[in-house]
């Protein structure tokens, strides 16, 4: 529906005022929730987070909600196909408040292509700050290479108004160096940033810079066909060594795995798998995580 500009200020809340709305895109793993706690982390300015996972739990809303309190999670299915339904009637849901948050950052799944999110983020109320999208310092290259996760990768670099390269700690700066000069010849003219500048500058919620003319072709959706999402029980209790075990186990071409699990003593141990890095780590504050499932991503053959 095309929303004529006089009928939109009518209906629009808040007097007219339009709260900004950042998308973060970046592929499966590339720190998209790590950087949304950062930023959370670095203010007090009420921001509202909208949270999508692609498996049927939601391990990023937990995350997210550990420590903050105004987040909305969208799940089991991806905001730029399935779900779009889903993302509007959380646009509603934040329309109907009397006092709008000062920001909205949207953490879009792992496999959305982020031109397609661009029109919600400009219904009534809303105006889209910008679109970002995490570049993985420490896989980029290898996810390129792959014939299974190239397009994904690149339709997603396409819709970028500002890019932010993550994992510096991880990449040698030959792989940095090799990853932005990559950048510059695929996506020219999109600002680059290194993630703790980006955060440093909170350059996300003050991007107010959208680029001109980005995002404009929207192909269809058929990144998350390339995809297979997985949901796979984790036993309770489960003891650290078999959970390390479980996720060992995940096939080698796994791209993508979380979950949360519980310990025969209550401990909470969390699961994170990016492509060849797997780790299993404990969870700090025990009560507040309840166990989920464990979320697998491979390539659809
Ligand atoms: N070493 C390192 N690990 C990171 C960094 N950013 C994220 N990670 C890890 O990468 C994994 C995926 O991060 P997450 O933020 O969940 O990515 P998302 O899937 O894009 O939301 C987690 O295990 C994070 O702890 C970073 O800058 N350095
Ligand atoms: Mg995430
Ligand atoms: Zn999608």
């Amino acid at each position: 529906m095309v929303v004529q500009e006089p009928y939109l200020e009518l209906i629009a809340p808040w007097d007219g005022r339009r709260v900004p709305v950042t998308l973060l895109g970046g592929y499966l793993g590339a720190g998209k929730t790590t950087v949304v706690n950062e930023v959370l982390a670095a203010t007090d300015q009420p921001i509202a987070v909208l949270v999508n996972d692609v498996g049927e739990v939601n391990v990023d809303a937990s995350l997210v909600r550990r420590r903050h309190g105004d987040t909305i999670e969208l799940t089991d299915g991806c905001v730029c196909c399935s779900l779009a339904g889903g993302l509007a009637a959380a646009f509603d849901d934040l329309r109907e408040r009397d006092v709008p948050p000062d920001h909205v950052i949207v953490e879009l799944s792992g496999i959305a292509d982020p031109a397609r999110v661009v029109p919600w983020a400009s219904s009534p109320g809303f105006s889209l700050d910008g679109v970002v999208v995490l570049v993985d310092g420490d896989q980029f290259l290898e996810r390129l290479d792959d014939p299974a996760t190239a397009d994904s990768v690149e339709t997603q670099l396409t819709a970028a108004d500002l890019l932010v390269l993550t994992k510096l700690d991880l990449a040698s700066a030959a792989d940095v160096t090799e990853t932005r000069s990559v950048l510059q010849s695929r996506v020219p003219g999109i600002p680059i940033l290194n993630s703790d500048d980006a955060v440093a500058t909170a350059s996300f919620v003050g991007l107010a810079t959208r680029r001109p003319g980005g995002a404009a072709d929207v192909g269809p959706a058929n990144l998350f066909d390339a995809h297979e999402v997985a949901t796979v029980a984790i036993p309770r209790p489960i003891t650290a060594a078999e959970f390390e075990a479980m996720i060992d186990a995940l096939e080698p071409t796994t791209l993508r795995a979380k979950g949360i699990a519980t310990t025969p003593d209550g401990t909470r141990l969390l699961a994170q798998v990016v492509g060849r890095r797997r780790s299993v780590t404990v969870l700090p504050d025990a009560e507040s995580q309840p166990p989920t499932n464990l979320v697998v991503i491979t390539p659809r053959l």
